[in-house]
């Protein structure tokens, strides 16, 4: 071969797509505690914003010498990807929202938000939500995490010695974290990313949907026998078909003619009410938001200026442009009419966006928006194409609802469930795992898939309590509300045209196991709540792997059929097999006459050392559960345990402004008698008008000893029988 044929075929191979062009990294800054950001040299804002973060990093002083992880970055064909290296035997978590086990090493996800119903439990399926964060445990139990901070359509590969994320788009940045352990780098994330708000109570309490209660009649009827069943909940939620015609913000004539009657009837007997909006708006030139969008422009265009037009639920539909900040203001501005009929709470849906159909010219289903289509973007945010913010459209249109419902009642705290999100979407809204099966395999799955998204920034999520599609039996009903009802966000729900999933569909034995399990969950509540006020003060997850317990200990790194509530209450789900449990005292307790004999319910462990808070079994969250508050105590090895308890209104934000109490109690062990009590209080809510009486039940060895006091006198618990 002569050398002319050789600079030939060089110059080939060069021009050609396979060579990724190495980008370097053009500054190094710290931003935080241990938090090291990394920028590539032609980084530009303006074609890969932010959609990520909280607020812009500032920088923090110079980089610890001895700084070891540090990614780097190339291009190829403009596209931007990032790897880091990583040191052996590490084990790697999160990604979001992902089928598959909860420990990710060797796995690839798409970043592609896609409405996939029936997503099957195998790794790698492509689902509603994008998380671009990896966190990586190290053998001692130092860990550390990886923030890609873009929204480009992307894939993360998590080998165990690489963390690859290959982007469509331009250069991002990145950001890590290295910490003495998992919680302290789930802390670093939220330092970046925020945290949830403080939710109102009620929305802690149980939950039940379907799609869809299809008339007031049914609504009430359902609320009716809830409580004459005494069976505890919160919340009735209103699928789709309480719109008319699938328009969104309107009430179907026939079916819904009363919405206001309807919610203060719900709230009469204790409920709350959630409706679903959705973001597609019906071409219909009679229909007032259609008319009202149109005139302020907010709709996202094709390149030819004319409006897109996708299929969804009411036929050919509009879509807010919510990258527009006029878009988003009138988006926002549509929830107070719609609020002031007496809803509670919102569930947006189908916001990845999920479209039935597209315009491609070769008629390929995309199952949402061309990505070549370009948005408007204004404020912060440059115009681009649907390829950048399509991962972020859902996280866009829940900050705009959550600021249009905020606006509405600014008093109350919001309640927004979400389907598509971003990381760092958790600021604006909760989150459920979208259309699951009535399977085991999806009960099983349910564990480590919202593990994981409580590993990515998002503590607030469960799934669909029983399955979303197919018909279930009442074994599968009673063994998923038998952990569900422990889990985060509790809320069952069943899809058109599947049999009735109401706690008492699956006649007497489980509607009496249903009861037990949501009085587990309403006598925990004192206990769940003080775990969100951490979540929304740290970042810190509800629900948490058991490794948790003691992140160096190697046996719990892939346990994903137990998990952790907080970090004192171990769950064991009814189907686990041979969990791997955290070494220690842990004792198991009984919360419910009949809880432990009732083979359905999860087996609840406290740990040794701690102190958990439960109030009393009440029907919902309007009445007070405090009183008497019981104490249940599990002294360590020394003899001594603490515990914290927190409570607020419940509703509203007096507590940012001192309306709150954080109990720390104590208790010790000397000689026969255990001592507990209120070792310091802060905030400036008098807990006595809420706690007149306080029991306590002390675990030892299998053995429950009970006494009785105040917050003021204490309890002396004499440890004999
Ligand atoms: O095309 O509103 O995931 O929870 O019940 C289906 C009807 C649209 C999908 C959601 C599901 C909801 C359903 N929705």
């Amino acid at each position: 071969m002569n050398l002319n044929r050789l600079t030939f075929f060089t110059a080939l191979l060069l021009s050609s797509t396979v060579f990724a062009k190495e980008v370097p990294v053009q500054k190094v800054a710290l931003v935080g505690d241990r938090i090291v950001e990394f920028i590539p040299a032609g980084f530009d804002k303006s074609k890969t914003p932010s959609l990520i973060l909280k607020a812009e990093p500032i920088s923090k002083g110079t980089v610890p010498r001895n700084w070891r992880l540090r990614p780097s970055f190339s291009l190829t064909d403009d596209k931007a990807e990032a790897v880091l290296n990583l040191p052996a035997g590490v084990s790697l978590y999160g990604g979001g929202e992902v089928t598959g086990p909860l420990l990710r090493n060797g796995k690839t996800i798409k970043l592609w938000n896609t409405d996939t119903g029936a997503y099957g439990v195998e790794e790698g399926k492509r689902l509603y939500q994008s998380h671009p964060w990896v966190m990586g445990v190290r053998q001692d139990g130092t860990a550390f995490g990886i923030i890609f901070d873009s929204s480009w359509k992307a894939e993360l590969q998590t080998e165990s010695n690489q963390i690859r994320y290959k982007s469509e788009g331009a250069l991002f940045r990145t950001y890590i974290i290295d910490r003495e352990s998992p919680q302290a780098v789930l802390k670093g994330l939220a330092e970046l990313t925020g945290t949830i708000e403080m939710p109102p109570l009620w929305s802690l309490g149980y939950h039940q949907c379907r799609f869809s209660y299809g008339s007031e009649q049914k609504v009430r009827e359902i609320a009716t026998t809830f409580r004459d069943k005494k069976i505890p909940c919160d919340v009735i939620w209103m699928d789709i078909d309480y719109m008319d015609g699938y328009r969104v913000f309107t009430f179907h004539p026939k079916n819904f003619p009363n919405p206001t009657a309807l919610n203060d009837e719900l709230h009469q007997k204790g409920f709350r009410a959630v409706y679903m909006i959705d973001p597609g708006v019906k071409q219909d030139k009679d229909y007032n938001i259609y008319k009202s969008g149109s005139a302020n422009n907010v709709w996202v265009r094709n390149n030819d200026g004319t409006d897109y037009i996708g299929k969804v639920w009411p036929g050919d539909c509009t879509f807010p442009d919510f990258t527009n900040p006029q878009a988003r203001n009138w988006w926002s501005g549509l929830y107070k009419d719609f609020l002031a009929t007496g809803i509670d709470g919102v569930w947006n849906d189908m916001n990845e966006p999920a479209i039935n159909d597209n315009h491609l010219p070769d008629g390929q289903r995309t199952g949402t928006m061309p990505t070549t289509i370009m948005h408007k973007g204004g404020g912060d945010l440059p115009a681009g194409p649907h390829l950048l913010y399509h991962n972020a459209y859902g996280r866009l249109m829940v900050e705009a609802s959550r600021k249009g419902i905020m606006d509405a009642n600014p008093n109350k705290r919001p309640f927004l469930l979400t389907r598509a999100n971003l990381l760092g979407g958790q600021r604006y809204a909760a989150t459920w795992t979208g259309d699951n099966m009535a399977s085991w395999d999806h009960l099983k799955l349910s564990v480590p898939m919202s593990i994981t998204l409580g590993l990515s920034g998002q503590p607030f999520n469960g799934p669909d309590i029983g399955g979303f599609l197919e018909n279930t039996s009442g074994e599968l009903w009673a063994n998923w509300l038998g952990f569900g009802a422990l889990m985060p966000f509790a809320r069952g729900h069943a899809c058109a045209g599947t049999n009735d999933k109401e706690p008492w569909a699956y006649g007497e034995a489980i509607e009496k196991t249903s009861r037990i399990a949501l009085e587990r969950r309403y006598r925990l509540l004192p206990y769940l709540y003080t775990q969100f006020y951490n979540a929304a003060k740290t970042g810190l997850p509800v629900m948490a792997p058991v490794f948790f317990a003691n992140p160096a200990d190697m046996r719990l790194r892939k346990e994903e059929q137990a998990f952790l509530l907080g970090e004192d209450l171990l769950v064991i789900p009814a189907f686990a097999k041979d969990p791997e449990l955290p070494s220690g005292i842990w004792e198991e307790l009984s919360i419910v006459e009949g809880d432990m004999s009732d083979k359905y319910q999860a087996k609840l462990k406290i740990k040794g050392g701690s102190i958990i808070p439960a109030g009393k079994i009440i029907q919902n969250t309007t009445e007070k559960s405090f009183d008497p508050l019981t104490l249940i105590v599990c002294p360590d090895k020394m003899g001594t345990a603490t515990g914290q308890l927190y409570l607020d209104a419940g509703e509203g934000w007096g507590f940012k402004k001192g309306d709150y109490s954080l109990l720390s109690f104590t208790a010790k062990k000397t000689g026969n008698s255990l001592n507990i009590k209120l070792a310091s209080k802060k905030g400036s809510r008098n807990p006595e008008t809420e706690i007149q009486k306080i029991n306590a039940e002390v675990l030892i060895n299998g053995k429950v000893y009970k006494g009785s006091g105040s917050l003021k006198s204490g309890i002396q618990v004499a440890l004999v029988n």
